[in-house]
């Protein structure tokens, strides 16, 4: 998957996790194509942070989202044309400190976006502040002494929230990461990635990650056993935890029809225009060509 790798100079730290979910995403694009979904249709978006940079290393159409604000370009890229298949990385700190309610309401609206989430429990790009996922007790340059708060866990909020697909993987498992990013990208709604990424400079989390991490085939299909799952402590399960088949969003809203692809003609949408506003219909102009000059 060469040709997915763009000209720019990649600045991650050697051993940083975020390299893995790279790789992952561009194996998960070969994978995509093989079963028809052409890298022409898969828009991919991004949070501010070292996250964020993934869109620089791709060689796939998108867009740079504000801080926290990249679910909302998201859903709208996906309402714009619903054909797309939209891609959303977000850092820890960006999705659940300064977007914490666009993603709350993407899951709460099934929007079909399939949200990866660089979980390194630091705003890295910022370098090393706590953020919601640190563990207590973190120490950083916000919090010389250990974080007092304990951390946010973006499954069981993910579920509450209404997300309708909750995997959780790990940077140290690249092949169970890309086909977890394959199923996310196919579910039609809300899916939802955590994928544990070590930060080596500021939070160096491989050994605790690599003991704790376990690779599981079990999916919980109701809130309940979803909940049993998320609230183990001895291990860190890895796999797809949650789903259910539910209507997303774009659907809801206008079915089957795609503004792009059902585009009424110009004259016909401006004949509804002035329908709608009460005002007679201009009358087709016929074009004379350009202007003599006097
Ligand atoms: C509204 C806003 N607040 C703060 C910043 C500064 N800022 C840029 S990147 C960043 C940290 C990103 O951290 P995270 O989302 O956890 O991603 P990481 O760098 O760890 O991948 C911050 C605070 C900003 N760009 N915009
Ligand atoms: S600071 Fe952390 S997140 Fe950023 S590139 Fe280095 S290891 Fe990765």
């Amino acid at each position: 998957m060469e040709d997915l790798g763009t000209y720019a100079e990649n600045t991650w730290c050697p051993g940083c996790g975020n390299f893995a979910i790279l790789n992952a995403f561009k194996a998960a694009i070969g994978r995509l194509e093989e079963q028809g979904i052409g890298r022409d249709r898969i828009v991919l978006v991004a949070g501010i942070g070292q996250h964020g940079k993934i869109f620089d290393y791709m060689n796939v159409s998108g867009f740079y989202g504000l801080h926290g604000r990249s679910m909302a370009s998201a859903q709208a890229i996906k309402l714009a044309n619903p054909d797309l298949k939209v891609v959303d990385f977000v850092g820890d700190g960006d999705a659940l400190g300064e977007g914490l309610e666009h993603t709350i309401f993407a899951a709460k609206r099934n929007a079909d976006i399939t949200m990866i989430l660089h979980d390194n429990g630091v705003y890295a790009l910022t370098t090393g502040q706590y953020t919601p996922t640190s563990a207590r007790g973190y120490r950083g340059p916000s919090t010389p002494t250990g974080t007092v708060e304990d951390p946010i866990h973006p499954l069981p909020l993910m579920l509450e929230a209404g997300a309708s697909f909750i995997a959780r993987g790990y940077s140290g498992e690249l092949e169970h990461l890309t086909d977890l990013m394959v199923q996310a990208v196919l579910h039609e709604g809300f899916s939802f990635v955590d994928v544990l990424q070590p930060c080596v400079t500021f939070n160096n989390t491989w050994r605790e990650y690599n003991q704790l991490v376990e690779i599981t085939d079990r999916t919980a299909t109701t809130p309940e056993e979803a909940r049993a799952i998320f609230s183990r402590t001895d291990r860190l399960p890895i796999g797809v935890l949650y789903r259910r088949d539910d209507v997303p969003f774009h659907r809801r809203l206008y079915e089957d029809f795609n503004p792009v692809r059902d585009k009424e003609p110009r004259e016909a949408r401006q004949r509804r225009v002035a329908q709608f506003l009460g005002v007679p219909e201009e009358p087709e102009r016929e074009y004379k060509g350009p202007r003599e000059r006097p």
